[in-house]
């Protein structure tokens, strides 16, 4: 693929700067064969409403931003100002790209057609982990793209509805102390760092790859009355030291985004079975597991619903909840073990 890459658009030796996410964008399409350029653009116009999110999140506080804005999403759940805001420029920017043909959001009760008929399905959580929102806490935005079938016409919302082996790109950000957008269309995962002065990303994490064992396992331990006794086993597994890495650590945030980007650079497992409140788990597949779960095997990791392959899970409806396990290969393994117990 190199000899396919126009080595002009990437930093020399001695550069000044680093690569921009458009300049690696952008050698992407120069090594994918016919490509039209369309995909190109859709991700360009998902990173300018990223960033344009990203500016708004940081002065919400300033701006009037924060608080509900008194409605509730067909989750139940009460939508927050910053929620709606970023769900909409998403929207716009996609509609505005001309090549997003269904549009599936979290705060979107039924999949949405553009006008433009685009040839790719994208399907996002806008704001994720906004329970954050009011004491200052990391929140992101997770996204997975899809090519629309060729042919006969489906219900539109079957075309969302497709298992998580057929995305063809997903990213997320995390609005943290720096904005940062890790992002993979199928050959590995990259990550990015917002310099907003500039309003560029740049290359700050080449080549993630997410390490085979971890000591740090993520999990709202509070639910543990209402897990399954397999499970309930597995946690207590993890408040054993391990003979090899010591001890284990518990992180949990509260946002998914940020406890995954943790368990994707460090190594370990973040878990969110189904317990008594969420039978069938709480996480969205379609717009939190699936991209993610792309995300952690692109790096090398592993995804599951505890069991089996998350990406191969069928969905059956736009805003379907699923237990989800993901993170080092070995520890999402181990996890499977206890759950085969029941
Ligand atoms: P396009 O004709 O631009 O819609 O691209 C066709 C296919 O080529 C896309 O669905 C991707 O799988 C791949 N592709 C195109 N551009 C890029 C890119 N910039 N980075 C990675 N893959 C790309
Ligand atoms: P709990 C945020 O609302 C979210 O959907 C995920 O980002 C997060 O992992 C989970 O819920 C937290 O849920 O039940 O542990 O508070």
């Amino acid at each position: 693929m190199d000899d396919m890459v126009d080595s002009s658009i990437f930093p020399p030796a001695s550069s000044v700067y680093g690569t921009t996410l458009r300049e690696h964008v952008l050698s992407g399409m120069q090594a994918a064969p016919g490509a039209t350029g369309q995909f190109t653009s859709l991700l360009n116009h998902i990173s300018l409403a990223i960033r344009i999110i990203s500016s708004r999140v940081r002065s919400a506080g300033l701006a009037g931003m924060l608080g509900y804005t008194g409605k509730q999403n067909i989750q139940g759940e009460d939508v927050l100002k910053l929620d709606e805001f970023a769900n909409d420029v998403l929207v716009e920017a996609l509609e505005r790209s001309g090549h997003c043909g269904i549009i599936g959001s979290e705060e979107l009760d039924e999949v949405r057609v553009p006008g433009s008929a685009g040839k790719y399905v994208v399907l996002f959580d806008p704001l994720d982990g906004s329970g954050n929102i009011d004491t200052n806490g990391c929140i992101g935005t997770i996204f997975a793209i899809l090519r629309r079938q060729p042919g006969e016409l489906l219900p539109v919302v079957d075309e969302a509805l497709r298992p998580g082996r057929e995305i063809v790109c997903a990213g997320y950000t995390i609005y943290g102390p720096s904005t940062t957008f890790v992002l993979s269309t199928g050959h590995g995962v990259d990550g990015f760092t917002l310099d907003p002065n500039v309003g560029e990303f740049f290359l700050s994490h080449p080549n993630i790859r997410c390490p085979a064992r971890g000591n740090t396992y993520s999990v709202n331990e509070g639910n543990y009355s209402t897990w399954a006794k397999g499970v309930q086993d597995w946690a207590n597994a993890m408040r054993t030291p391990d003979p090899e890495l010591g001890s284990h650590g518990l992180r949990y945030s509260g946002a998914f985004v940020l406890d995954a980007h943790r368990t994707l650079l460090k190594g370990g497992v973040f878990a969110y079975p189904a317990d008594a409140k969420n039978g069938k788990g709480k996480l969205r597949l379609l717009y939190e597991a699936n991209p993610m779960a792309y995300i952690l095997e692109q790096a090398g990791g592993a995804a599951t619903d505890g069991i089996n392959r998350m990406l191969d899970v069928q969905p059956k409806a736009l805003h379907q909840r699923t237990s989800l396990v993901l993170g080092s290969k070995d520890d999402v393994a181990r996890f499977a073990e206890f759950a085969k117990r029941g």
